[in-house]
Order: structure tokens, then C-alpha cells, then sequence
């Protein structure tokens, strides 16, 4: 390939062609999708990376837009020998308005600059989610990331104010002026944010920030039945007020991240489920939580464990966040991230270990996730990665059930052979043509939500 000229586009250190320095783009977090690529392509500024979109739709060049590269679906994975457009070095944070409650920044600040920008002024960002010092922001736009205070704050779709992007023939599209009201005709925010760079290569965003909590608590509850640890799950569902997450992990998990980061678990007592309660208010949280809908529990468990400073909080979301990394240690999981509709998450969890047993019973199953969204993490250790006849069985099973087979991480190169599942042949008709529009000459991120 003839990259002499994106040399010119993007200078020296814009373009890394020496393949040793590759692996970071060019392997997913999972290690389950990798790739080659002739380049790394680093644009520094939107009209670089306009013009390295209007260089590939010329010479019919694909490419592979990626943020922090912390997918899990090989949604940003140079597969076909791809270029990588990385938005790595797009990371200023241009305005944080202490009058409005809005950031805009580059694609490439991460999650945490976002945080981190917003708190220094007494906001807060309503994204959270454990890759947040490595995911970008732009990824996070890319896959409509959800993350742990989906409950309180929405999707990202719900925080993006304004987007700018540049669309498949290299023009840049949007606006970030950030008007509370603007019904001028279709929403691309909404449409590009979740488009997995297959329309458009997001490089800049306004985002919405909201009031931090007064007072912020965490509460681990253990339960010896699963069924009763997500009954309270609806219970905290219907009332809302203050509670801002509430994950779920069985005991399976808890033990593989206590041995493999020697921690000790917060009982003694082998227990079945585990609900980790987040909630963020103004003052007097504990006394308003002692009389809700967990009352009971709190009351009468044994299982019950607080944090009520940054430090103890932190202590009992270890046992939560850290289940990626301890399975990824034992293994490279079959990921499958679904959601199911509310009054179906019991029947799930209790029906899919027999679902995967039916195909392959020598598998290893840990459920966690996002218990207040419906959105259960399901990893398979086991099976060859190719081998996919358990993913297929488990995504089956969320369809029948209602639920969607791709919750929060996106559809990437996992699962665009099943996204008939969820969507009947004329969406996807449909989505096929918005693609066209958008990317006439199929060069951006192809693979990706549609099969090649
Ligand atoms: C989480 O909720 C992430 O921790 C990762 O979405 C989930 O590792 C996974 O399957
Ligand atoms: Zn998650």
C-alpha cells in the first residue's frame, strides 16, 4: 500500500508502520480478536483525520477507527488487514462550562480525563465503568457504553449533547453548540453514537455533567438463594430515588478474584449470590436506604456489609470490578453481554447453565453485571474460541426470552452473524442502506455489525 502520502497528511509520528510496535491496536482486550495492519494511523486534529478519511474513500482503502481498544466484541480489530485510525492522540479536554454543566473534548481524553475535568469544577460525568482510565471517550460513543449508573444517569446516548464526525467521504458532520432544544430534522448524535465507526469516525463531543451526590454509599449484600437476591433487584427497581447502581455476582466470581488477587472475601460463609448496591444523594442516605424497599434485608441478613468512604467503598467494588481481569487470568472467555427484560433475569440466570450443559458440560460459567439494567455478563471458559455452538444456544435463549443479545458492548464482529436474532430482515435492510449513505464506499470499520 501506498502510504507515503498519509506520511504527508499526518507527519512522522502520526504513522507507525513498524509491525513490533503494533500489538497494542491490533489485538482486542479479550484476546480473542486480532488482526495485521500496514499502519497505525495517530491524527492529532479532526482535519487530519478528515483527510485521511477522504484519502482511503479515494483509493478504496478500509480502515478500523479505535478509542482506548478496550472492546469485547472485536468491534475496533484490524481482522482484514485494516488500517487502524487510532484517535489516540486526540485527547484535549477544550471547555468545561461551570455555568451550563457541559465538557467538550476529543475522542481520545479518556473516561477518567472526563471524570476527572468534570470533578475538578463540582460536576460529575454519569458514565462509569471499570475500564475508565484506558477506555476513550470517543470508544465509549462509538458503543453507546452503559456501565454501572445506567440506573440513575442513562446510557451515553443520554449524556451527548453534541457530536462532531467525519463521515466515510472524509466530510466532517455535526455541530457542538449544545442547544437544549434543536429538533431540526434527524438526531445524528443519537445515530452515530452506537454506530461502532461504521459511519462516521467521532472526534469531538459536548457532554452533559450532572450535580455529584452529597453523600455516597455502598452496601454488599450476600444471599444464600439467587432467587432472593433478585426479587429485592425488581423491589430497588420500582424505587429509584438514590440508588445509582445495582450489580450482581455469584459466588463462583467472588472466590476466582479473592484467590487470584489474594484478597479476603468479605464472609467466611460460602453463599450463592452477591447484590452490590450503589447509591448517591443528599445527606442522611443510610437512614432514608434502612427504611426503603432493602429495609428487610439489611435488617435481617447476616450478609450485610457498608462503605461509606471512598476506601471501604472501594474495597467492596473490588469484588465486582475485578471479575473481568480474574477470569481473563484463567482463561480467554467466550463474552456474551445480554440483556433480558424485567421479570425475566431470574428465569435467565437460572436457566442458562442448563442451556450451556446441554451442548458442552465442561465448561466453566460466570455470571456478573449490571442486575438493575437486566444486563447480565455472561463468560464461558471452555470452549476453542472458534468453537461457537454454546454462544449460539445462550443467544438464542436471551431472544426467546426478550431479551437483547447485545446489552452494552455492541454488536462489533461478535455477534453480526446473529444480529437477525434481535432485528427482523428489514431493519437490517434498512441499517444496510443508512450505511451506504453514510459510507458509500464500505471503507469505514467493515466487519463490524454487518457480516462481511
Ligand atoms: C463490566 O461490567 C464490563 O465489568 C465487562 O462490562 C464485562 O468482562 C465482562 O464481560
Ligand atoms: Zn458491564
Amino acid at each position: 500500500m501506498e502510504l507515503e502520502s498519509l506520511r504527508t497528511i499526518l507527519g512522522v509520528k502520526g504513522i507507525v508502520t513498524d509491525p513490533s510496535l503494533h500489538s497494542a491496536y491490533t489485538v482486542d482486550w479479550t484476546r480473542r480478536y486480532s488482526g495485521v495492519t500496514p499502519a497505525v494511523l495517530l491524527p492529532e486534529t479532526t482535519e487530519q483525520v478528515s483527510r485521511v478519511v477522504t484519502w482511503c474513500y479515494e483509493n478504496s482503502v478500509a480502515l478500523v477507527p479505535q478509542g482506548g481498544n478496550t472492546g469485547m466484541v472485536g468491534g475496533a480489530t484490524p481482522v482484514n488487514g485494516e488500517l487502524v485510525l487510532s484517535l489516540k492522540r486526540m485527547t484535549e479536554i477544550e471547555e468545561v462550562d461551570d455555568s451550563t454543566g457541559q465538557i467538550v473534548a476529543q475522542a481520545g481524553a479518556t473516561l477518567g480525563d472526563i471524570q476527572q475535568a468534570a470533578s475538578l469544577l463540582g460536576w460529575k460525568y454519569g458514565v462509569d465503568l471499570s475500564a475508565r482510565d484506558s477506555a476513550s471517550i470517543g470508544g465509549t460513543i462509538a458503543t453507546n457504553a452503559g456501565g454501572s449508573q445506567v440506573l440513575r444517569h442513562g446510557n451515553t446516548r443520554e449524556q451527548i449533547l453534541g457530536l462532531e464526525a467525519v463521515s466515510g467521504t472524509g466530510d466532517v458532520i455535526g455541530d457542538l453548540r449544545g442547544l437544549s432544544k434543536d429538533n431540526t430534522g434527524y438526531h445524528l448524535p443519537g445515530l452515530l453514537c452506537g454506530s461502532e465507526g461504521t459511519l462516521a469516525v467521532v472526534t469531538r463531543s459536548r457532554l452533559r455533567l450532572v450535580r455529584p451526590p452529597e453523600e455516597e454509599l455502598s452496601i454488599l449484600l450476600g444471599f444464600k438463594s439467587l432467587n432472593e437476591a433478585l426479587g429485592i433487584v425488581e423491589e430497588i427497581r420500582k424505587s429509584l430515588e438514590d440508588v445509582q447502581a445495582c450489580e450482581v455476582f455469584f459466588q463462583n466470581g467472588l472466590n476466582l478474584v479473592c484467590e487470584k488477587f489474594g484478597i479476603p472475601p468479605p464472609w467466611d460463609t460460602q453463599l450463592v449470590a452477591y447484590l452490590l448496591i450503589d447509591a448517591g444523594g443528599q445527606l442522611g442516605l443510610e437512614e432514608r436506604i434502612s427504611k426503603g424497599p432493602l429495609s428487610n434485608s439489611l435488617n435481617a441478613s447476616n450478609f450485610v456489609a457498608y462503605g461509606n468512604d471512598s476506601q471501604s467503598r472501594k474495597r467492596l467494588w473490588q469484588y465486582r470490578d475485578l471479575h473481568t481481569e480474574a477470569i481473563s487470568a484463567a482463561g480467554i472467555p467466550h463474552k456474551l453481554d445480554v440483556s433480558l427484560p424485567h421479570g425475566k433475569l431470574n428465569e435467565f440466570c437460572n436457566g442458562v447453565r442448563e442451556v450451556i450443559s446441554e451442548i458442552d458440560n465442561e465448561t466453566q460459567l460466570f455470571l456478573f453485571g449490571h442486575a438493575g439494567d437486566g444486563n447480565i455478563h455472561v463468560n464461558i471458559l471452555g470452549p476453542d474460541p472458534d468453537n461457537l455452538a454454546v454462544d449460539i444456544a445462550v443467544l438464542k435463549y436471551v431472544a426467546s426470552l426478550g431479551g437483547s443479545i447485545s446489552a452494552e458492548h455492541g454488536v462489533g464482529r461478535a455477534k453480526a452473524h446473529h444480529l437477525y436474532l434481535n432485528r427482523t430482515a428489514t431493519e437490517l435492510d434498512i441499517f444496510r442502506k443508512i450505511k451506504a449513505v453514510f459510507d458509500p464506499a464500505g471503507i469505514l470499520n467493515p466487519g463490524a455489525i454487518f457480516p462481511r
